[in-house]
């Protein structure tokens, strides 16, 4: 991965090969995080974090699902995002924030194990590949279903539970398909291992809804209100998995992917990128560079240093940590 300079911990930033954790930590052995991933780009007033508060608040909901306490308001988070980008000299990044039960405590009711809080920026290119964006991608659907709410909580952006996505990507790709499509336990349409599915038939755009066990996706809601703002039908309803073999089109959205054509489903053809996919994606690309007037509030800006000086200066305490040591306060 591309690495930058700093990365902010518990109210601190650190150098980047100075950001570690204990092996006990109890994030690592149980997965008991919540994470968010959302990106920065480039636009004509400078860097802006594409919908950074509605990211934030789906961190703060993701924890409150799992008992985390954050310790840090969502405006402080946000605003030490903003340093951190101005401080790595970053135009456009991904953005990771990351709260999990660190080091103290081991078991599964382990209430004095702190909660950490991370954020980490670097730059981070299309996540099914530019390619992908342009011609459409390959998709399988996956032999294993979307984790159930019956004994997860698929609303939470969760460490522990990408081990499922882990699995229907890994399957997808030793396959040689680009992404993974996965089916509810009910073996209705979920979503993708990592980006929330739109299906397209006779001019409908269909996506499954808040009961199929999906991520509430940012893009995903950014982009039904792109397409009806188009003039487009966009219904929220059960998908049946024929219906994908069926489409007109079919497209992937999430942050890492952004928005991305699917061609192909279990070998079956969807041909070239479809009208009604190019235009949401062009319009959803404009919204995220910031050339879209008509949706510049969902642009957060990261605003230059005041003091130019103070801002390329990193904190005394980063400074004066130990390597490897964990920076707390
Ligand atoms: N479903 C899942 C399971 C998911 O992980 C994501 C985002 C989405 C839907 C789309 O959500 P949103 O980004 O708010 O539109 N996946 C993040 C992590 C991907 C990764 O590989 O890591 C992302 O896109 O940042």
């Amino acid at each position: 991965m591309d690495k930058s300079e700093w990365i902010w911990i518990n109210g601190e930033f650190v150098a980047w090969e100075d950001a570690q954790i204990h092996v006990l930590s109890h994030g690592l052995h149980y997965g008991t995080g919540v994470f968010e991933g959302i990106r920065c780009y480039a636009t004509d007033r400078g860097p802006a974090v594409f919908r950074h508060r509605e990211h934030l608040r789906r961190l703060e909901h993701s924890a409150e699902l799992y008992y985390l306490p954050l310790g840090y308001g969502l405006e402080e988070i946000r605003e030490a995002t903003h340093e951190l980008i101005r401080r790595n000299g970053l135009e456009s990044c991904y953005i990771r924030p990351l709260a999990f039960r660190g080091y103290g405590e081991m078991g599964l009711y382990a209430q004095t194990a702190p909660v950490e809080v991370m954020v980490a920026v670097w730059p981070w290119g299309a996540y099914l590949g530019e390619e992908g964006k342009r011609n459409g991608v390959r998709a399988k659907v996956s032999s294993w279903r979307r984790i159930s709410p019956a004994g997860l909580i698929p609303h939470a952006k969760a460490s522990g539970q990408y081990l499922n996505s882990i699995l229907a990507k890994t399957e997808s790709a030793k396959a040689g398909y680009d992404e993974a499509i996965l089916l509810d336990e009910r073996g209705t349409v979920c979503e993708g291992s990592g980006e929330n599915i739109f299906v397209i038939r006779d001019g409908e755009i269909a996506t499954p809804g808040h009961a199929a066990s999906i991520l509430d996706g940012v893009s995903r809601r950014s982009v039904i209100q792109i397409a009806r703002d188009l003039g487009y039908k966009v219904v929220d309803r059960d998908i049946a998995r024929a219906e994908l073999y069926l489409a007109d089109e079919v497209f992937l959205c999430g942050t890492a992917a952004e928005l991305v054509p699917v061609r192909e489903i279990d070998d079956h053809d969807l041909g070239d990128p479809g009208e009604i996919t190019r235009a949401i994606q062009a319009m959803f690309d404009d919204a995220l560079h910031g050339r879209a007037q008509e949706y510049a509030e969902w642009l957060d800006l990261v605003e230059p240093a005041r003091r130019s000086s103070e801002a390329a200066k990193p904190s005394r305490a980063a400074v004066e940590a130990p390597a490897g040591s964990k920076v707390s306060g």
